[in-house]
């Protein structure tokens, strides 16, 4: 059973991973995570030096900080794919949800760009599209995410499957597809 399902969680995690190395050199670094936060606040016109870009940032810098420690090197340092698995499957649940949570909270207020607390579609489609992924499948997915069927996603419903797709292991869920089909 836990083959099965770390099967499916480390490919997620290797997708993430994919999304963060966009030249494909086949490590990331902590300046891969900022150049992703700057795609994303550069989608929804957000600068850089923004509150909401500033959160975003430091939320990313806590999770590589916890990322790293659980693979013994130290922030200046790149991981390889393998590294990068082993780190975030083996950090404690407790530290992934609290890093989730932060990075959840963070990347919601970015991608809200007309700031009515929801995320509509056409938020979600643009946030994957700053990391890559096709339209129709963030299309797709953000129905199925709008667990309750009012057309938009509210923070509890993005934060849900934020949390479903770096630290769930059940097949089924929704979160899975964040960033595209896996
Ligand atoms: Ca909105
Ligand atoms: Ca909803």
């Amino acid at each position: 059973m836990a083959v099965a399902s770390g099967d499916l969680r480390q490919r997620k995690i290797a997708k993430s991973f994919e999304a963060l190395d966009v030249t494909g050199r086949g490590t990331v670094s902590l300046s891969d995570l900022e150049d992703q936060v700057r795609r994303i606040a550069a989608e929804f016109g957000v600068p850089v030096d923004a509150p909401q870009s500033v959160k975003l940032f430091d939320a990313d810098r806590r999770a590589w900080q916890e990322l790293v420690k659980a693979v013994g090197k130290s922030p200046e340092q790149e991981l390889t794919l393998d590294e990068y698995v082993q780190g975030v499957t083996s950090i404690r649940q407790q530290e992934i949800r609290k890093a989730m949570t932060q990075y959840s909270e963070a990347l919601f207020e970015v991608v809200d760009s007309d700031r009515n607390n929801k995320i509509s579609k056409d938020e979600f489609v643009r946030y994957g599209r700053a990391l890559g992924v096709p339209a129709d499948e963030a299309g797709n997915v953000f129905q199925r995410m709008d667990v309750d069927g009012d057309g938009e996603l509210s923070r509890n419903e993005f934060a849900r499957n934020m949390y479903d797709f770096f630290a769930g292991t059940d097949a089924k869920a929704i979160g899975n597809e964040l960033i595209g089909r896996i």
